[in-house]
Order: structure tokens, then C-alpha cells, then sequence
């Protein structure tokens, strides 16, 4: 059996990690900083740096070593395409991301390792602050989540910003989603060049949805895409993965009945960080300022998560534009008050624990599950523990006792 990516990763863990101070001058993506600002350039492999061969030629000897020309000419075409904002390159790295090959999957980790590296870079330019803005949005089904990304999406491209949205759907793998409407109801942000729409297939599970819209999320940023919003129908576990992805996590309402109100979960309100009540428009004005009112007050009663933010209350319609402006300027305050207290970058180095403890999860599930002595001895025991003839808690020590044996 192959190894897994490791063989490859232990030449681009180090590497990236040597960082030179240069006096180099960097621009960083427009929109975010003033430019030119003083920079640190990390020796990236296969990034032009004036160090790399001296610093990581022996990452570099076994790089060409492991990788065929191919590959290498591949992995390069796309990360040059990518971080010199090609959309093709950036979509093409999204699909060998979202790969199942095993191969292409190793290929994706050494080039998501290089991204990951130029980020770096980008983040040392703008004084260690991270360069792109990550906003999870969820809501019930039909809550007009995609209407609100369109219209902020399209005042966002205007004033400069380049936005990546993706559409993270857990029916897609089942239903064929919604993600086809989603498209047409973003018709005039697709067609925007500084936008980038993409759904974001599941592998039918959380670790995979989770594995692939955090990586997508960092190719994003690497071609970039300064704003990156993640859309996620209020459905399952889904937006508990998005939650723990974002930099803030948006909770969009429509001014609708209890009972489509009731199929929003609390945990979810508890994780907010702002919440919107759409379809603030015509008849809809009146239920939507009173949904506002009480969820405000609701939101009194719940402790507060961050200690430089109190999560706010607003309404908004897509339609009419009303709110709109101000909507994004609350984000925009609560994205300078967790930078200026440093909660946003704890935010993330929490993140990226958390996203590593749900791989190898998903990952060690997976190989318990084929492992050939569980895979064997699983039907006889699950059936076994169905009728009650064995205890779960013995099934299960066997199974472990079989997945650990030689
Ligand atoms: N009156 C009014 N209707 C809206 C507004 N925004 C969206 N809608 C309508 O609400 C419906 C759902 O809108 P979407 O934007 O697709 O909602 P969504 O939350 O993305 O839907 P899913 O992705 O399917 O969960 C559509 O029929 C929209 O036309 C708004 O601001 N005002
Ligand atoms: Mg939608």
C-alpha cells in the first residue's frame, strides 16, 4: 500500500519554515493594505526566491527525487498560475484538491503545502495579520443566503475587493443539492471577473466537507481572493463545520413563521457573530423588524464568545438593497475589533487544530473500517449486537482488539 503524503510532505514542512528577513518590497493583494510595505520572504519550493537554492536545495534534491517531471511541471504550472491569480489555475487546484485518486491527493497536499507557505509571506507583509477575510454564512433552507452573497458580493467587487464564495451543500451527494440554483441566483456575481463562485462538492461525510472547503479556502486566499464567503444551508452538521472554518460566522434569518424558525438549531445561534434578518422588504418590514427585536433580546440571555465583540442584530434585503452597506460595515468592525485583540488570529490557530483532529478522525475511522480482520468480524458482531446477543462495549473491544493485532 502507499504511503500516505508524508513521503512527500517532510521535504516542504522544513523548507517553509526557514524564514529570511529581506528588505525586499511586497504587494500584497489590493484592497487589503497599503502598499509597498517591508516584507519576510520564506524559501518556498518553486517560488523565485534569490535564498532557495542555498537554503533548501537539499528539500529541492529530494523533491525532484520523488516527484516525476510531470508532476513537477504540474505542481508548478499551477502553483505560478494560482498565485499570479489565474481563475483557471485556481479552479483546476480546487479539483485535484477535491480528488479521491491517491496519488493527486499527495500531489494536492505538496501544492497546498507551497500555498500554505506563500500565504506566509503575505501574512508577514501585512504585519502578521491574516491577508484574506473568511465568512461562514448559514440559514435555513430558502432563508436568501445566496440572494445577500450576490449583492454583497457584487458591492464588495466594486469597491476593489476580490471574492470567492463556496457553496458548501450536504445534499449534494445524495440529492444533487441546490446547487445548480445557487449558481443561477448568483448570475451577475459569476459573471464577474473578480469573483469566484464554487460549489464545494462533499465526500458525503463532515471530513470531507471539512477537508475540502478548508483547503479550497487557503487556494483561495493564495490566488487573492480577499474575501472569501462560505455558504452552508443550516442542514445537519454542515454549519458546525463552517463554524469552525470562518473568521465569522453569519446566521442569516427570513422574517418567516415559528415554524420554519424552529429548524434553527441553538447551538448554531450560539456561535454567531452577527445575525441577519433577510427580506427586509414590502410586507416582509414588519415580521422582520419583530424577528429582529426578539432575537436580540434572546441573544441577551447567551453568554458572549469573544471578549472584544457582542454579537449584533440587523435586517437587510437583497432585493432592495436597504442594509446592505451596513451590514457589511458591521463585519467589517468586527473583523478590526478580533484583529486589534488578536481573538481573530487565536480564532484561526485554533481552527487548524481543530480541522486537524477532524481528519484524522475521519482518517482512522476509515482505515478501522477496512482493516481486513474488522471488515471481516464486523457483520457477524453488528449482528450479534443487534439482537442483543453481545454487549456493544464487547463488539467494540473486539473490533479493537482485531484492528490492533499484527
Ligand atoms: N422578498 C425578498 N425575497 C428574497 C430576498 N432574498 C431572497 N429572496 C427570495 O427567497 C428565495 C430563496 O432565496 P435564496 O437566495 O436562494 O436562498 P438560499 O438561502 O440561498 O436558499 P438555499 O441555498 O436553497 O437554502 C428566492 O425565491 C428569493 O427570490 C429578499 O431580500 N427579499
Ligand atoms: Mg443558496
Amino acid at each position: 500500500m502507499r504511503r500516505p503524503a508524508f513521503c512527500l510532505l517532510r521535504h516542504f514542512a522544513f523548507p517553509s519554515l526557514s524564514v529570511h528577513k529581506v528588505t525586499r518590497t511586497c504587494y500584497p493583494h489590493p484592497g487589503v493594505l497599503p502598499a509597498p510595505l517591508l516584507c519576510y520572504k520564506s524559501s518556498i519550493p518553486g517560488h523565485s526566491c534569490p535564498h532557495r537554492r542555498t537554503v533548501s536545495s537539499t528539500a529541492d534534491r529530494h523533491y525532484t527525487q520523488e516527484l516525476s517531471g510531470p508532476e513537477q511541471r504540474l505542481l508548478n504550472r499551477l502553483f505560478d498560475g494560482l498565485v499570479s491569480g489565474q481563475r483557471a489555475s485556481l479552479a483546476e487546484s480546487i479539483t485535484l484538491v477535491e480528488t479521491q485518486h491517491s496519488r493527486k491527493k499527495e500531489l494536492a497536499q505538496v501544492l497546498l503545502q507551497r500555498v500554505l507557505a506563500y500565504s506566509r509571506t503575505q501574512e508577514s507583509c501585512n504585519g502578521g495579520r491574516p491577508v484574506a477575510f473568511r465568512v461562514g454564512l448559514s440559514g435555513p433552507p430558502g432563508a436568501g443566503k445566496s440572494s445577500f452573497i450576490e449583492v454583497v458580493g457584487k458591492m464588495l467587487t466594486g469597491r476593489g475587493h476580490k471574492v470567492a464564495v463556496l457553496a458548501v451543500d450536504p445534499s449534494s451527494c445524495t440529492t444533487g443539492g441546490s446547487l445548480l440554483g445557487d449558481k443561477t441566483r448568483m448570475t451577475e456575481l459569476s459573471r464577474d471577473m473578480n469573483a469566484f463562485i464554487r460549489p464545494s462538492p462533499t465526500s458525503g461525510t463532515l471530513g470531507g466537507v471539512t477537508r475540502t472547503t478548508n483547503e479550497a479556502i487557503v487556494l483561495c486566499e493564495g490566488a487573492g481572493y480577499d474575501v472569501i464567503l462560505v455558504e452552508t444551508v443550516g442542514v445537519g452538521q454542515s454549519e458546525f463545520a463552517v463554524a469552525d472554518m470562518v473568521d465569522m460566522f453569519v446566521l442569516l434569518i427570513p422574517p418567516a413563521g415559528g415554524d420554519e424558525l424552529q429548524g434553527i438549531k441553538r447551538g448554531i445561534i450560539e456561535r454567531a457573530d452577527l445575525v441577519v434578518v433577510t427580506k427586509s422588504d414590502g410586507d416582509l418590514v414588519v415580521p422582520a423588524r419583530r424577528i429582529q427585536t426578539d432575537y436580540t433580546s434572546a441573544l441577551k440571555l447567551l453568554r458572549r464568545r469573544t471578549k472584544s465583540w457582542n454579537t449584533k442584530v440587523v435586517h437587510a434585503s437583497s432585493y432592495t438593497s436597504e442594509g446592505i452597506p451596513e451590514v457589511w460595515a458591521k463585519m467589517e468592525s468586527y473583523r478590526h475589533a478580533m484583529l486589534s485583540s488578536g481573538e481573530l488570529q487565536d480564532r484561526r490557530r485554533a481552527q487548524q487544530k481543530v480541522w486537524m483532529w477532524t481528519l484524522i478522525q475521519e482518517n482512522v475511522l476509515c482505515h478501522f473500517q477496512n482493516h481486513p480482520k474488522v471488515k471481516e468480524a464486523l457483520p457477524d458482531l453488528e449482528e450479534k449486537v443487534t439482537r442483543g446477543v453481545v454487549s456493544p462495549g464487547l463488539a467494540a473491544d473486539l473490533l479493537l482488539k482485531a484492528f490492533s493485532a499484527q
